[in-house]
């Protein structure tokens, strides 16, 4: 048993240093692909793909290590669907994530602090779940929705107030989550001026870094073992808040 651990490590450390990794880099909206880290705050691993792995890293909040260049805002209505290219595929499993923060007072998309721990200003708008589709599919390929995707999309919710917000795309690869902490973050954050918007209340405000520990179910646990209800999964973060 011991020695079986230790092969599925040696295996997994093999995937996840040799497999490249993933990055979200452009914007699209209304069929428009923008350059590379426009209307996206360019990430801490824009040029190496490395995997996040710390909960408590100020990095988590919008995968910025340092003060970028301000990539300029990009206005979109409250209902529209917007995308992110993925650099690479995502090429491990795991859930996708989508969040938002709203810009306070004073604030712009633009201004708004990329390592604002100190307040709970993240709400989620989507998740996956695993699935389980037609046999014979490959269980460990095909239970996740995102799973080899080069773009990624989510609806702006349609009741969202107007006014400037920073979207988070995450994706959390899993297959090496049966160790404690081998859990890899990967996004981006764009910066958004909603127009058209709504009068929603978001709510299940969360924080990064500090919505997330190692040891939740979520994130600590053997995804390569067949699921009986893989639907149970629990997802990381809040619940997600829609219209
Ligand atoms: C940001 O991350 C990159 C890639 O790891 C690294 O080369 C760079 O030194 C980091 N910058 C800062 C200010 O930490
Ligand atoms: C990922 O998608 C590409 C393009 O559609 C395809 O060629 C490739 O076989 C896919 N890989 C997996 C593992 O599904
Ligand atoms: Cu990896």
């Amino acid at each position: 048993m011991l020695s079986l651990s230790i092969l599925l490590v040696a295996v997994a450390t093999f995937f996840s240093t040799g497999v490249a990794h993933y990055t979200f880099p452009n914007l699209i909206h209304k069929g428009i692909q923008y350059p590379d880290y426009t209307y996206i705050r360019r990430t801490w691993n824009y040029q190496n793909y490395w995997p996040l792995f710390e909960v408590d890293s100020p990095i988590l909040q919008c995968f910025t290590n340092s003060t970028v260049p301000n990539p300029g805002t990009l206005t979109v209505s409250a209902g529209d669907t917007v995308g992110f290219t993925v650099g690479g595929r995502i090429v491990h499993e795991g859930p996708l994530l989508f969040y938002m923060a709203k810009a306070g007072a004073g604030q712009t998309a633009a201004s708004m602090a990329a390592h604002n721990g100190e307040e709970e200003v993240w709400f989620k708008i989507s998740e996956t779940k695993p699935v389980i589709t037609s046999v014979p599919a490959k269980l460990e390929l095909y239970k996740w929705p995102s799973y080899n995707a080069s773009g990624v999309y989510v609806q702006i919710p349609p009741c969202l107030p107007t006014g400037d917000y920073l979207l988070r795309v995450e994706h959390i690869a899993l297959h090496v989550a049966f160790e404690e902490g081998q859990h890899e973050f990967f996004g981006s954050c764009a910066q958004l001026k909603v127009v058209n918007g709504g009068d929603g209340v978001p709510n299940s405000y969360t924080i990064f870094p500090g919505a997330y520990s190692t040891d939740e179910p979520g994130l600590f646990l053997d995804i390569h073992r067949p699921w009986a209800l893989p639907e149970k999964y629990q997802v990381p973060g809040p619940e997600v808040w829609s219209c």
